[in-house]
């Protein structure tokens, strides 16, 4: 199935000059960008973003890292986009990644792990309407 799923270069990845290397590697695994910006988060904007996360230990601490230097968002659109993009990301931990994948290359901890991507077609919609309208986004 056709889907569009979230993606999101953390400030980590920004940082590190490793932008076009992840947007290659979405594009050589059959993954289209249909929008794309940066953004510098603002505190409420990443606690907006990860409010599902607000009871957990470390949300002030991601969100606080979220908002440290700017991200790039962008939706990827293709074949089974979601599950696809969360296996060309990798484990949440750096450190139980898979080889070649993005936060075994360019990961440095649980937090800091260079992307996002949305988990299910429910997060990838509400997901991507937090950052882009309707004419923002391409097919
Ligand atoms: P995911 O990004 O692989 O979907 P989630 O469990 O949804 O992982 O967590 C969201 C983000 O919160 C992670 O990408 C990571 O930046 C951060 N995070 C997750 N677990 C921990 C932790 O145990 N300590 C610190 N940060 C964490
Ligand atoms: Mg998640």
């Amino acid at each position: 199935m056709i889907e569009k799923t979230l993606s999101i270069i953390k400030p980590d990845g920004v940082k590190k000059g490793v932008i076009g290397d992840i947007v290659k590697t979405f594009e050589e695994n059959g993954l289209k960008v249909v929008a794309m910006k940066m953004i510098h988060m603002s505190k409420r904007e990443a606690e907006g973003f990860y409010a599902v996360h607000k009871e957990k230990p470390f949300f002030q601490s991601l969100t606080d890292f979220m908002c440290s230097g700017p991200s790039v968002v962008q939706v990827l659109e293709g074949k089974n986009a979601i599950d696809k993009n969360r296996e060309i990301m990798g484990a949440t931990n750096p450190k139980d990644a898979d080889p070649d994948t993005i936060r075994d290359k360019h990961g440095s901890s649980i937090e800091v792990n260079t992307v996002h991507g949305s988990d299910a077609p429910e997060t990838a919609k509400t997901e991507i309407a937090y950052f882009f309208s309707d004419i923002e986004t391409f097919s």
